[in-house]
């Protein structure tokens, strides 16, 4: 299995990024750092929350839609997982695709060698599945992806669980082009994205009764005073969770309960915080299903299907690669406009 980038690079990355988010106003960091190991099982204690209904439903669209899915693409099929987290979601495409017998590769790209380790071990029984881990990020996993391709396999990029939630917009957009540019006719695009619904169902998938997910938000705080050498308090920093309307966004983040001063030395910096400053460390997009479609389209897709779980709020859209219409000029359709095609 690859493991890149190099450790010590991933963590001069780490220290530069950590320096140069908290110096921002509003203060942030980058909510890829959540997913150490520790965290990586927070999130996987979070996907199974009854107040988080994403990975639930998402599984149970994919159990019914598997087939019609994969009967869109042609013997050999190449799977591609963008943050492919536990594998269970992709066990269960493989699963159809074994019974197909068209799924014959599968390429995981995710920075948390926990999430390529879990997803390694849940596709081990299949076999005939040859299985590529790729420890990076998107961007450059996207570049491996290309290298990586057989000439004679179609590709389907699977980009699930509302992952594309953490872009902000124009990075969304700019995000599915790049996933768009490395694929050709013929391949596609699962993308699975959360809706928006009413703020206590929003607020309590991000600040559930038990716990876990202010746990999995502050464990940023724990991963920096380990790996940077911080001293952050973590009792001094409280979870919150807040939804935009506006912005169409939950938000997470950390809040100093006092005036307080914390030094990084491995990121060569102090940091001030005052009483109830906070530190932005994600946002979560919602969508509605015609946005999703929309923004498909402006990025270069042609929609091939949408299923939505209409009581979680949840959608699966499938988006294809045209072997003519592909490399069109982007569309120009207002954000509430139906697609055209
Ligand atoms: C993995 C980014 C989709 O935003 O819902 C879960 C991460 N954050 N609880 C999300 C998360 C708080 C999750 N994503």
């Amino acid at each position: 299995m690859r493991t890149s980038p190099a450790r010590h690079e991933a963590l001069d990355d780490f220290a530069d990024e950590v320096r140069r988010d908290l110096a921002l106003s509003p203060k942030q960091l980058q909510s890829k750092y959540f997913y150490d190991a520790l965290g990586s099982c927070l999130f996987e204690a979070i996907c199974r929350l009854p107040w988080y209904g994403i990975t639930r439903a998402e599984q149970e669209l994919l159990s019914r839609h598997a087939d019609s899915i994969l009967a869109r693409f042609p013997a050999p099929t190449a799977v591609v997982e963008l943050g492919c987290g536990s594998g269970e979601k992709l066990a269960i495409l493989a699963e159809a695709g074994a019974k197909r017998g068209t799924v014959k590769q599968v390429q995981l790209i995710d920075i948390s060698p926990t999430a390529i380790e879990a997803s390694t071990r849940a596709l081990r029984r299949f076999r005939q599945l040859s299985v590529v881990g790729h420890r990076t990020t998107y961007a450059s996993g996207l570049r491996l992806v290309a290298e990586h391709r057989r000439d004679d396999a179609a590709t389907l990029v699977l980009f699930l669980g509302s992952n594309i939630g953490n872009l902000d917009p124009p990075a969304d957009e700019e995000f599915l082009s790049s996933i768009r540019a490395t694929l050709r006719p013929r391949d596609g695009l699962l993308l699975g994205t959360d809706l928006v619904k009413p703020e206590p169902d929003l607020l309590a998938a991000y600040d559930d009764p038990l716990g876990v997910t202010a746990a999995f938000n502050r464990n940023v705080l724990v991963r920096i005073n380990r790996e940077l050498g911080g001293g952050f308090d973590l009792g001094a920093f409280e979870h919150r969770a807040i939804w935009n309307g506006e912005a169409r966004r939950v938000e997470m983040h950390l809040v100093s309960t006092r005036d307080q001063k914390v030094r990084i030395p491995g990121a060569r910096c102090t940091v001030s915080f005052r009483k109830d400053e906070s530190i932005w460390t994600e946002s979560s997009y919602k969508y509605e299903p015609h946005r999703v479609l929309a923004l498909g389209a402006r990025a270069g897709f042609t929609r091939w299907a949408q299923w939505v779980d209409p009581e979680a709020r949840f959608a699966l859209t499938l988006f294809g690669v045209e072997p003519t219409g592909g490399a069109m000029a982007p569309e120009r359709e207002t954000a509430s406009a139906p697609p055209s095609r």
